[in-house]
C-alpha cells in the first residue's frame, strides 16, 4: 500500500511510494532518482547489477516529472533527504511526462511569472508555491472558525446581478437573455438586505469582478472578498472586529503553517502591532503631502504614491478614517454633526489597502438621496431600497481582499501568486 514519503523510515523497513521524478542522476553503475510527493522528496538508488532488467528497462524509460510507482527496501543513509533511501525491487511508469518540460519544477532555470502561469499545474508542484496556498487554504479555515465561533451565518449571494454597487465602471457587462446584466463587484446590497431579513451577523467568502483596465500587482480583475455585515453597531465595533481578526489570522498562521512558512523562508511572521492606529483622513493627505512633497487637495483620492509614504510613515496596519462623503459610495453613513464627512473606513497594510468598510446608511430618504448625488438613478436600485420601507435596523460592515491579504503578510511581490488561476487585463487561461 502506498504511503505518503514523509513516513518513510529506515524503521519501515518495505515501503511504496508514488511520486513525480524531481530529479534523476545517472553515475554509470549507480542511478539516483529523487522521487517527490506533496510531504518530501525521496531518494531513490538503483544499483545496476543488484536490480532486475525489468527495474532497470523502466528506468531508461523515465523522463522527469512523470509519475512513477517504486516499491522496495529502506535503508538509513546520512547523505541522501530525510537520511534514508529506498532501493526498488519493482519500478512502475504510471504516467510519462512529455519533455521538455514548459516549466522547470526544480528551479535551476528561473521562470518569469507568465510562464508559470501558463503552465500553472506544474508551478503548483513546486514546494514554495504549494506552500502558498496551503497557508491560503489556513486563513479561510480560520476565518470561517473565526467568524462561526461569533455566531455569524454563512451567506451565498448572486454573483450574475442587475446593478453596479461600487461605481458603473469596473463592471463586466455579461448576456443574460433578453436582460442587461453584469458580474457581481461586491456582495454590498445583499449583505445589507439581509440585515433586513434580520440574519444580524453574516459573511460571505466569494468572488468579486472588478472591469478595472489597468495591469498593477495589487489588481486582479477577479478577486476573493472576505464580507461581513453586522446589525446594531457602528463602523467602530466592525473596525475593532476586523483588527482583532486580522492579527489572530497572523497568529494562527504563525502556529499552524510551521512547514510552509518555513518553506517560504519566513521564519517569524511580523504580527501587526495593535492597537492599529486610526489616521482620520485630514492627517493622511498632509502626511502624504509632507512625505512626497505633492499636495493632496481634500475630497482627492489617497493614491498609490501617497498611500506608499504614509505606509512608510506609519509602518504597521492602520485605518484611514472620517472620510469626506463625497468620495465614498452612497450607501457610507455620513456624521450626524457634519455630514460633509462619513462613517467610513480603509483599512492598510504599509503596501497598500486591504479593506474598505462603514457604518451604513439605513434610512431610506437618505440612501435615496445619497444614490442621487452620485448621479445614479434610485429606480435601478428598487430591489435594494425596498428593504430600508420595512423595518432596516442600522448597521455597519466591510470587504477585506484575500489576495492582499496573503500577498502582504507572505510580501509577495505580485498579487497573481496568491491565485491559482489569476485573471488579468490579458489572462483568461488557464
Ligand atoms: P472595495 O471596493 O474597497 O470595497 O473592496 C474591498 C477590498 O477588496 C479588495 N479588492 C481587490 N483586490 C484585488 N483586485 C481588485 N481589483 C480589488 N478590488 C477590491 C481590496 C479592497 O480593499 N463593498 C465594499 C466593502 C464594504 O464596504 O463592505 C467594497 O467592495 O482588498
Amino acid at each position: 500500500m502506498r504511503i505518503p514519503i514523509k513516513e518513510v523510515t529506515p524503521q519501515t523497513g518495505q515501503a511504496e511510494v508514488i511520486g513525480w521524478v524531481h530529479e534523476v542522476r545517472d553515475l554509470g553503475g549507480l542511478t539516483f532518482f529523487l522521487i517527490r510527493d506533496r510531504t518530501g522528496i525521496l531518494q531513490v538508488t538503483i544499483p545496476k547489477k543488484k536490480v532486475e532488467e525489468e527495474v532497470l528497462a523502466t528506468v531508461r524509460e523515465v523522463s522527469k516529472e512523470s509519475l512513477v510507482r517504486v516499491r522496495g527496501s529502506v535503508k538509513a543513509i546520512e547523505k541522501a533527504p530525510g537520511g534514508r533511501e529506498l532501493v526498488p525491487e519493482s519500478f512502475e511508469l504510471l504516467a510519462r511526462s512529455e519533455s521538455p518540460l514548459p516549466l522547470d519544477v526544480v528551479e535551476k532555470v528561473p521562470a518569469d511569472l507568465d510562464t508559470r502561469l501558463d503552465a500553472r499545474f506544474l508551478d503548483a508542484r513546486r514546494p514554495r508555491v504549494t506552500a502558498i496556498f496551503q497557508i491560503r487554504s489556513a486563513v479561510t479555515r480560520t476565518v470561517y472558525d473565526y467568524l462561526f465561533t461569533r455566531d455569524f451565518v454563512n451567506i451565498t449571494t448572486p454573483k450574475v446581478v442587475a446593478a453596479a454597487t461600487e461605481g458603473g465602471t469596473e463592471l463586466f457587462p455579461i448576456a443574460y437573455f433578453e436582460k442587461e446584466a453584469f458580474l457581481n463587484q461586491s456582495p454590498q446590497l445583499y449583505k445589507q438586505m439581509m440585515m433586513a431579513a434580520g440574519f444580524e451577523k453574516v459573511f460571505e467568502i466569494g468572488p468579486i469582478f472588478r472591469a478595472e483596465e489597468h495591469n498593477t500587482t495589487k489588481h486582479l480583475n477577479e478577486a476573493t472578498s472576505i464580507d461581513i455585515e453586522v446589525s446594531f453597531v457602528d463602523h467602530r465595533d466592525v473596525m475593532q472586529l476586523l483588527e482583532d481578526l486580522i492579527v489572530h489570522i497572523y497568529r494562527t498562521v504563525q502556529d499552524q503553517c510551521a512547514s510552509p512558512l518555513e518553506i517560504l523562508e519566513i521564519g517569524e511572521l511580523a504580527i501587526p502591532h495593535t492597537p492599529f492606529e486610526r489616521l482620520p483622513y485630514p492627517d493622511a493627505i498632509e502626511m502624504a503631502a509632507s512625505a512626497t512633497g505633492e499636495t493632496i487637495s481634500y475630497g482627492d483620492d489617497i493614491g498609490t504614491v501617497a498611500e506608499k509614504a504614509i505606509g512608510e510613515r506609519i509602518g504597521s496596519h492602520y485605518f484611514i478614517t472620517d472620510w469626506p462623503t463625497a468620495i465614498k459610495p452612497y450607501y457610507a453613513m455620513p456624521c450626524d454633526d457634519d455630514p460633509s464627512v462619513c462613517k467610513a473606513f480603509d483599512l492598510m497594510h504599509p503596501r497598500m489597502e486591504l479593506s474598505s468598510g462603514a457604518a451604513r446608511v439605513h434610512q431610506h430618504d437618505l440612501l435615496v438621496s445619497q444614490i442621487r448625488a452620485k448621479g445614479l438613478s434610485p429606480e435601478n436600485f428598487e430591489f435594494y431600497l425596498a428593504p430600508f420601507r420595512y423595518g432596516m435596523p442600522p448597521h455597519a460592515g466591510w470587504g477585506l481582499g484575500a489576495e492582499r491579504l496573503i500577498m502582504t503578510m507572505l510580501g509577495l511581490g505580485n498579487i497573481r501568486e496568491s491565485v491559482l488561476f489569476p485573471r488579468d487585463r490579458h489572462r483568461l487561461t488557464p
